[in-house]
């Protein structure tokens, strides 16, 4: 039994899709676990997403994940991680398989409307980030 964590994006949650991707997660037969709506400060942003921080989209990122309120979601199941990235796509929506979330709903790389954690491993480190 695995678990991950997923994010409803700013974009996503502006967009008043949250509903439909919860709908989504579920209908992957995955249960899911914890849930709340927050508004992330930079520094719990920079956190999550310090292996990309000497990369030059850096800033941006962090400006948009903190652009306003997220949901987070931990979801549980058989290979959840894999299941759920799959159900997402590739992190360019434009890139991103037929079918997918990202690319039925995703805007643009930054504004890719989800996160799923990547591995068995960072999903432990995400979900105490997000539900200390
Ligand atoms: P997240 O972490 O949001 O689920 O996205 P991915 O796991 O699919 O992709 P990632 O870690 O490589 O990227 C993290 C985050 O950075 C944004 N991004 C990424 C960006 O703005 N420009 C870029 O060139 C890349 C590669 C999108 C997701």
């Amino acid at each position: 039994m695995e678990r991950s964590l997923v994010l409803i994006k700013p974009d996503a949650v502006e967009r008043n899709l949250t509903g439909t991707l919860i709908s989504r997660f579920e209908g992957l037969e995955l249960k899911l676990v914890a849930l709340r709506m927050l508004q992330p400060d930079k520094e719990l942003a920079r956190r999550h997403y310090a292996v990309h921080r000497d990369k030059p989209f850096f800033d941006r990122l962090i400006d948009y994940i903190t652009s306003g309120p997220i949901v987070a979601m931990v979801f549980e199941g058989d290979n959840a991680v894999e299941v759920l990235r799959k159900a997402m796509g590739a992190t360019d929506p434009a890139k991103a398989e037929a079918g997918t979330i990202r690319a039925e709903f995703g805007l643009d790389i930054e504004r890719n409307t989800i996160h799923g954690s990547d591995s068995v491993e960072t999903a432990k480190e995400e979900i105490k980030l997000y539900f200390a």
